[in-house]
């Protein structure tokens, strides 16, 4: 009898029209290119680069119609029409009547932070992201973490691993008091989790709190739409919500958000922030002509903004969301048939290598996470990121380096970028570099810049 055919397979809701070629360099090539790069996969050259997963922030592929959209770029330098239907786009999706635009989340988080923060207040937050606390902290506040435990652990699989843990926010109100808290920053998914969702249901337990104790709640929404995939495939009563409405109601709860646009809309450039908060919002366009240009361009081209608004309604489409989220699965899926250790469940926008366990024999101030990003590229020239001990900085009081529980490297897919074969070729890549992990051997810095020191940082083999 013939085998019942089950239809489970899902594809990619496009066809290709542009490619740029990419080519394979000797292991020779990279070995002399990731010396001379520092062992920093941040400061080699894109060129000596074969599968590109160091970030999916601007690396985007954008669609024919985004593509058309930047023929229709109106370079006024004031009042151009694209910045108006980037707006009108922000309303309808995002649901907040006022918006600023800027040439990227850091310019928006910068304004944020020095809007709402007085200098000795604290930010508690669902972990930690780089650029969003180092604003946080140059605004005079002190972060802290309340995300729960759990979202430490790279094995525990929990579905909603973004999650705030009440009690522990709860703990730090009673001991600084409401009034010193200047803003709970909430992300989801979470990136330096794994790209772990936040519930709804733990969302709306944060916003009942704020309002209680009279605490502003704000959203890092820079991929917000996987947060949203991810409710209505996990948590109950979303099924039949469209993603869309999904994250309308996920914005419905936040004083005001900003956004990174080169991740959730398939753009190269771009950020923004929107709010309900008129006060915030005129203070904001305050500052935004000093670092930014004017209000109705933030540091963009009239066709950037065109091409985000456009990304805007592609972004919510289910096909696009669920396709971006099943490469991610797929890799994961394919590396675990090698039992090679990443941070579980799976989460929206990258693989997260556990190097802890994968280099279990080097210690963390030898940079294990570091040392296996490096010694991926070098296998096969797939560059991947460190999400660890040097990502996580030095503490601003002690100047002690901060030893975060995961140590992750992180393969992050760029939107309608790579097929299955690329991702193919970066799994039996690392697999190699398992069967070989023994040899490998940790690193020193000799280079450490003040800020961000993972974009920077310079490295040496031990
Ligand atoms: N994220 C990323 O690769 C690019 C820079 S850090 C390596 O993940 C969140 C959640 C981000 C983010 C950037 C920013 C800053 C804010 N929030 O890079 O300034 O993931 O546009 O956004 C990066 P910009």
């Amino acid at each position: 009898m013939a085998k019942k055919i089950i239809k489970k397979s899902w594809a990619e809701p496009f066809k290709i029209k542009v490619v740029e070629p990419i080519k394979l360099t000797t292991r020779e090539h990279r070995e002399k290119a990731a010396k001379e790069a520092g062992y920093n996969t941040f400061l080699l050259k894109s060129e000596d680069v074969y599968i590109d997963l160091l970030t999916d922030s601007g690396t985007n592929a954008m669609s024919d119609y985004q593509w058309a959209g930047m023929m229709l770029g109106d370079e006024a330098y004031a009042g151009s029409k694209n910045f108006y239907s980037l707006w009108n786009n922000v309303k309808k999706y995002y649901g907040m009547p006022y918006f600023v635009p800027t040439h990227q989340g850091r310019a928006a988080e910068h304004m944020i932070s020095k809007i709402l923060i007085k200098p000795g207040q604290y930010v508690a937050g669902n972990m930690y992201f780089t650029t969003t606390r180092l604003h946080q902290e140059l605004a005079g506040a002190t972060f802290v973490d309340v995300i729960i435990d759990e979202a430490h652990e790279a094995t525990n699989e929990h579905p909603f691993k973004g999650n705030i843990d009440l009690k522990k926010l709860d703990k730090l109100v009673q001991e600084v008091g409401a009034k010193k808290i200047a803003y709970i920053s909430m992300a989801g998914p979470v990136n330096m989790a794994g790209g772990q969702p936040f519930s709804m249901k733990n969302l709306q337990e944060v916003y009942d709190y704020c309002k209680t104790h009279k605490i502003k709640l704000w959203f890092d929404a820079t991929r917000a739409t996987e947060n949203a995939y991810f409710i209505k495939e996990k948590e109950k009563g979303y099924k039949d919500k469209t993603i869309a409405e999904i994250l309308k109601e996920m914005c419905s709860y936040f004083e005001g958000l900003w956004v990174s646009a080169k991740k959730d809309l398939m753009v190269n450039i771009g950020g923004f922030l929107t709010t309900r908060n008129k006060k915030v919002f005129e203070e904001a366009r305050n500052m935004v002509v000093v670092y930014e240009g004017l209000h109705t361009y933030g540091g963009l081209a009239g066709r950037d903004m065109e091409a985000m608004a456009r990304g805007i309604e592609e972004m919510v489409e289910y096909d696009n969301v669920r396709m971006r989220i099943k490469q991610v699965e797929y890799c994961g899926n394919e590396l675990a048939k090698f039992g090679i250790p990443f941070v579980k469940p799976i989460g929206g926008h990258a693989i997260f290598l556990d190097a802890k366990r994968f280099l279990n024999h080097i210690p963390q101030n030898q940079f294990p996470a570091q040392t296996l990003a490096t010694e991926i590229y070098v296998d096969s020239g797939v560059r991947g990121m460190e999400r660890g001990v040097v990502s996580a900085g030095r503490d601003p009081k002690t100047g002690d380096h901060r030893y975060p529980k995961l140590e992750l490297v992180r393969l992050t897919f760029p939107r309608r970028v790579y097929t299955q074969a690329h991702i193919d070729v970066a799994v039996e890549s690392i697999a190699s570099v398992y069967d070989e992990r023994k040899k490998i051997k940790g690193l020193n810095m000799i280079y450490e810049p003040k800020y961000l020191r993972f974009f920077q940082g310079r490295f040496e083999k031990k």
